[in-house]
């Protein structure tokens, strides 16, 4: 039997572990609902939530003890454990574990005869939740990192990201700021993905330099911590009224050794396993733990993604991931370090307004045609018969957004294309005409946003196309007259085929566009990390890792749409978002 590859996801709602073979093709899956297979957490979709605070949080030990028991399933399956060369994974992003001084003992010294989480819980720990990504409690933190460094667009110049919520650097500052005790009773810190290789390798592990990037804290180009952002996180910084050098000095150090350094981008392992599962479950000795990585950073490694071209992720929320060989930051996405090619960097666009934006549109159609509120059958319809665009748009926001920062609202405007003139609809219009409207106004604000990620090839620009101004800042002309060059889509609404060729209509990508059914993409990117890594290993050599996909990806395992490449007849759509997104409520 060939050699075998673990690769964790461990997200919000569950750990799942998928085991692939040397061919990339799948062994099998397993995994650990929290709410369903560990109920006695109490856990609601997985966390813990506080609504008056905005606070979402989850317990560390829900998580280890979803170890042991994916594990101990393994174990009756008769996995074959002594088969497995690497194991990779990755976590939610942003979340941090807060670990004692006596962790690394404690990690090092596991009982086999003992499961993990009577072991490592509660004495590994100065904090036994880790804070969630959804949570919404450190507005006072996110406004502190933006002033005092000299604005969002400058934040994001140096870390990839304006500041956020959920970034690791202002719930570590709300931490310092609420439980000064538990911070500095704190031995180390680390994110949920370096948490998860802890347990494995039996000490405390570093953060890996792509998730780093999830930190507001990681200086990109210089590539290391950023010290002034270090002082706003401790509350040391001059602004927070600490005049004394030495005083920020010391917190900076302190928190570096939290922190450690980051493992740099590369094949390294961070150890064996631990004899623990050498021992407990028989894994082999020489089998390698690989730095675990950010979810969504995992997931452009589940399929060849080169430059200039798109994932579209289309679930709940709409999430477009890009790679990407130069380091433009905007305060309008993220850009993280590429977690398995050196020299290039993971672009990401969070929409709140996806699935659900759309679902709204579609029962509101199905009531006035008496049909049920779940059936897509009349929305599809629509959405196929409009066969060009016909100017009207609207931005559709049920929920706040953040890409643009909008409260929640709907508008609608149209485009006349005798004049040229774009009108903002004060009245609804027919929901009929809500359906193509928001597929390509959605489909719109991807392509204007993720267009100044692209690299120019094209320099004739196309008539009437200018310069947007999207979040108060430039999108140059030269920008929006790019394309993708293929476009990828996963998660729940890609398997909806209306949806997936509007989107694909106006995208347009020179090479086409591809459906992937994996629900998994985030652990077969795990895996497929720890197989490359391990690869590396085996012929001491840095192996490219887009080639080492692209030899032995199977195309089978992706559908190709046969969707028309409408992408010249969306240029007036852009003007058209430009002028709606100007007249939102923010
Ligand atoms: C990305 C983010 C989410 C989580 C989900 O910035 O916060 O996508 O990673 O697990």
């Amino acid at each position: 039997m060939s050699n075998l590859y673990f690769g964790f996801d461990l997200s919000t709602q569950q750990l799942k572990l998928l085991v692939t073979r040397e061919d990339l093709s799948l062994h099998s899956t397993y995994k650990i609902e929290f709410d369903k297979d560990l109920p006695h957490y109490k856990t609601n979709k997985g966390v813990y939530s506080n609504e008056s605070t905005g606070e979402i949080y989850a317990p560390v030990k829900m998580w280890i003890e979803a170890l042991d028991v994916i594990l101990a399933n393994m174990a009756q399956d008769q996995f074959p454990f002594d088969k497995v060369a690497g194991i990779s994974g990755s976590g939610q992003q942003h979340g941090s574990v807060y670990w004692s001084g006596d962790a690394d003992v404690i990690l090092e010294s596991l009982n086999p005869q003992e499961k993990l989480v009577d072991q490592i819980s509660p004495k590994a720990f100065t904090l036994e939740t880790s804070p969630n990504w959804q949570d919404h409690s450190t507005g006072e933190e996110i406004s502190k990192f933006e002033s005092f460094i000299g604005g969002a667009e400058n934040l994001a110049k140096i870390t990839g990201s304006r500041a956020h919520y959920r970034f690791t650097g202002p719930q570590i500052r709300k931490i310092v700021k609420e439980h000064d005790d538990i911070y500095h009773n704190t031995k180390r810190i680390t994110l949920v993905s370096s948490f998860l290789a802890s347990l494995l390798i039996g000490k405390v592990s570093n953060t890996e330099e792509a998730e780093a990037c999830g930190m507001n804290l990681y200086d990109i180009e210089k590539k290391q911590w950023n010290d002034e952002l270090l002082s706003i996180c401790t509350i040391t910084h001059e602004k927070d009224g600490i005049k004394d050098e030495s005083i920020r000095s010391k917190a900076i150090n302190e928190l570096k050794s939290k922190i450690g350094d980051v493992v740099k981008i590369g094949y390294n392992s961070l150890g064996s396993i631990s004899p623990y599962y050498i021992k407990k479950y028989g894994f082999n000795p020489n089998c390698q733990i690989f730095p675990f990585t950010g979810d969504n950073l995992a997931t452009i490694l589940a399929l060849p993604l080169n430059q200039d071209e798109f994932l579209v992720s289309l679930g709940t929320s709409t999430t477009v991931l890009l790679v990407t060989k130069s380091y433009i930051p905007s305060s309008n996405y993220h850009l993280f370090i590429h977690p398995t090619i050196p020299d290039a960097y993971m672009g990401m666009i969070c929409y709140c307004n996806g699935a659900l934006a759309r679902e709204k549109v579609r029962d509101e159609l199905n009531k006035k045609h008496g049909k049920e509120s779940g059936d897509w059958s009349l929305f599809n319809e629509l959405l196929d018969k409009s066969q060009n665009f016909n100017g009207d748009l609207g931005c559709y926001f049920p929920l706040g957004e953040i890409v643009p920062n909008a409260k929640a609202q709907t508008i609608r405007a149209k485009y006349d294309f005798k004049t040229g003139n774009i009108e903002i609809v004060d009245k609804p219009w027919d929901v009929e005409l809500d359906v193509p409207s928001i597929v390509e106004s959605q489909a719109l604000s991807c392509r204007a946003r993720a267009s100044p990620m692209l690299s120019v090839k094209d320099d004739e620009l196309k008539p009437g196309l200018h310069d947007l101004e999207l979040d108060e800042k430039i999108i140059k002309a030269e920008s929006l007259n790019q394309r993708p060059t293929k476009v990828f889509y996963v998660g729940g609404a890609s398997a909806n085929k209306s949806i997936v060729n509007k989107i694909s209509e106006v995208l347009g990508p020179i090479e086409g566009n591809y459906r992937s059914d994996n629900a998994n993409s985030c652990a077969v990117g795990g895996a497929y990390k720890a197989h490359w890594s391990n690869e590396c290993l085996k012929q001491d050599k840095f192996i490219n890792f887009h080639e080492f996909l692209t030899e032995k990806f199977n195309w089978n395992d992706v559908e190709k749409i046969d969707a028309k490449n409408k992408w010249e007849e969306y240029l007036p759509g852009l003007s058209v978002l430009n002028k709606l997104e100007q007249d939102l409520v923010k």
